[in-house]
């Protein structure tokens, strides 16, 4: 059979273009496709809500690759190996409630299972600004990350969403374009962000899971989003409370849109 371009390029648009009108309207706006997000995507999934992420570059994954310091090894505690299990990434005991896994296995192995869980995934997308109506959250506004990059002068695009995770790490920048633009109180202490301490691991993994909630109506906070938005310690390079963070986050908008968990 001869290959046609004229095929090729027009398989590409159709299917792109109804995946993008296919979730115009969602359960759940996922923003950030580290660790938290795509945890938090895939139960969503598997809950049977609506679910698409959205992540500004190219690569899924967040700061996941990298493990700590470009070693591409992360470490879990007991109670994030849990969740290590669930997506079957080989994990290691180093000693006693540590545990060890190869950061490209884990960051692929979440981003084919959320994947194939049912999550759709925007790549090269950005989140740039909320719709907020009678104070709450209604939905993203999107845009390609090449326009954000080369400040292009171009509107973005709108999608609406019942619930948003501002998965987005350390500059939680969903909960802070509210902050900024939106003339009502974050559910924080202050009202405002709180802002993220320095490191100690040990609290702030336990902060992180306390600290995922809704911090604005209709958005919740999800990894180092949580600790960031209602001020506590950062964790190097831990990932259990992202992991755990993202099935927290999952679980309580489940409740609320009256969805059950599998
Ligand atoms: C679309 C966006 C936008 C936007 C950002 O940083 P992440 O890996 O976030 P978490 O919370 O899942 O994991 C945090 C972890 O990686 C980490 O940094 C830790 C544990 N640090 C501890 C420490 O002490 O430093 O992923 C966030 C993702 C990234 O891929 C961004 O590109 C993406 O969100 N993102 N995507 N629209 N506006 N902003």
């Amino acid at each position: 059979m001869k290959l046609d371009e004229q095929v090729i390029t027009r398989a590409i648009i159709e299917r792109f273009s109804k995946k993008l009108l296919d979730n115009l309207s969602l359960d759940v706006a996922v923003v950030g496709g580290g660790p938290a997000g795509l945890v938090a995507a895939y139960y969503l999934a598997r809950g049977g809500c609506k679910v698409a992420l959205f992540e500004r570059k190219l690569s899924i994954g967040g700061g996941m690759w990298g493990g700590g310091m470009m070693f591409n090894e992360i470490v879990v505690q007991e109670e994030g190996k849990r969740i290590l299990d669930v997506f079957k990434i080989g994990c290691r005991k180093f000693k006693t409630g540590y545990y060890t896994a190869d950061s490209v296995e884990t960051v692929s192995t979440l981003c084919s299972c959320a994947a194939k869980a049912g999550v759709t995934i925007f790549n090269l997308m950005s989140v740039e600004d909320v719709m907020v109506r009678d104070n709450r959250v209604t939905g993203v506004v999107i845009n390609w990350t090449a326009v954000e990059m080369s400040s292009l002068h171009v509107d973005p695009l709108c999608v609406k969403a019942k619930f948003v995770i501002d998965a987005t790490g350390h500059p939680i920048e969903v909960i802070k374009v509210i902050e900024r633009k939106v003339d009502a109180e974050l559910l924080t202490p202050s009202g405002k962000v709180e802002g993220e301490k320095s490191m100690w691991a040990d609290v702030a993994e336990r902060t992180t899971l306390e600290n995922t909630r809704e911090a604005f109506p209709g958005v919740y906070v999800a990894g180092m989003s949580a600790n960031a938005t209602f001020g506590n310690f950062r964790m190097g390079p831990i990932f259990g409370g992202m992991l755990l963070s993202g099935e927290k986050a999952a679980k309580l908008i489940m409740q609320r849109l009256k969805k059950k968990g599998k």
